[in-house]
């Protein structure tokens, strides 16, 4: 069987997609009203449909399809992306629902290791002002702190009031360098400077993914840095909004990113969202303010247990709770 769902204004231009994307033996499964508009979503499938992808048989499967597709729409996951996860979760049926959805998850988005060490070349953080940057920058500081690295904290929010005593309270109590920039001279200097053996982490100012001219200062001092950009974006936001200001970071060269605030958000399509429409990948995810233990490795199997948690576990997506406080992924 082959599933999928489908968007419209209204029913009548929801069952002309059924018609023209499944043909005229499809059979509809649900309709309703849309959570993410104004409009209608159809869920319809197609029996013995040769099409490998999504593909569904029997009782158990179509079980799996309805748990990941209520699952995902509660976390606001936008529908392009929602169709590949459970097409994807089609081609994995089978196994159980959060291990399909894992499954489907690795293939859909990417994932790479945060650095824990000396990386040889700066590493910028950007996004969003209030996104936690700072207390990205001292939380990827103390990982390497913790296994006897060096670290070198460069800032370049001196203006703002208080900003410059937040980040020298964090180096010093980790034990760490901190060099203040004011504009891309300095920074060239700054960077400079650093010994070869310290893992190396700029705190940029917080720019909006719309301000033009933010944006191409940070531009300037990704290059004169020769910093890698990875993009600090909250969670809780909406999908749409997400997304579009994750592209606006991944104009500057930005390839990775990592997920704030999941601790104190419900809801993690938006992460999703940016990550898999500004094709990002995810590095890590922040669970706490706290410095030590608020940052972990983001896997596939870890954010399946965020969309799929055990009941006793369904507060919030982050925080101590179990959902994400575990480092093999389980
Ligand atoms: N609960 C929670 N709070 C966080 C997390 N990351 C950062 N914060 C908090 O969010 C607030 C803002 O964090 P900052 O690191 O100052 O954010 P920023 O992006 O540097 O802010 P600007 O420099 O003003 O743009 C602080 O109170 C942090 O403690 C997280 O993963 N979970
Ligand atoms: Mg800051």
């Amino acid at each position: 069987m082959h599933l999928k769902t489908f968007t419209a204004e209204t029913l009548p231009l929801a069952m002309q997609q059924v018609r023209e994307h499944l043909g005229e033996d499809a059979v509809i499964l649900s309709t309703e009203s849309d959570p993410d508009g104004p409009g209608v979503r159809v869920t319809a499938a197609l029996e013995d449909s040769d099409a490998p992808e999504g593909s569904f048989d029997g009782e158990d499967n179509l079980a799996t399809f309805n748990i990941v597709n209520e699952a995902l729409d509660y976390h606001r996951v936008p529908l392009a992306l929602m169709d590949s996860l459970l097409s994807a979760v089609g081609r994995h049926a089978g196994l159980p629902p959060r291990e399909t959805l894992a499954r489907a998850i690795e293939a859909e988005l990417s994932f790479a290791p945060m650095p824990r060490q000396a990386t040889g070349y700066p590493i910028m953080l950007l996004g969003p002002p209030g996104g936690g940057k700072t207390a990205t920058a001292a939380k990827l500081a103390a990982q390497v702190r913790v296994r006897g690295g060096k670290a070198t904290l460069i800032t370049l929010d001196t203006g703002k009031a208080g900003s410059l005593a937040q980040i020298t309270a964090f180096a010093e109590a980790l034990g760490a360098n901190l060099r203040e920039a004011h504009d891309a001279d300095s920074l060239k200097h700054a960077v400079a400077n650093c010994p070869n053996d310290h893992f190396v982490v700029i705190d940029s100012i917080g720019s909006g993914p719309y301000d033009h001219d933010s944006l191409r200062e940070m531009q300037e001092w990704l290059r004169v840095s020769g910093a890698e950009g990875i993009l600090v974006m909250p969670a809780g936001g909406d999908a749409v909004e997400t997304a579009e200001a994750a592209l606006a970071y991944a104009s500057l060269g930005v390839d990775r990113m990592i997920a704030t605030k999941m601790d104190s958000s419900r809801r993690i399509g938006g992460i999703l969202s940016a990550a898999y429409t500004a094709g990002l990948t995810l590095m890590g995810v922040g669970t706490a303010p706290t410095i030590g233990g608020g940052l972990r490795s983001a896997n596939p199997h870890q954010i399946a247990r965020i969309i799929l948690p055990d009941e006793e576990e369904t507060d919030t997506v982050g925080d101590a709770s179990p959902i994400i406080a575990r480092e093999d992924g389980t």
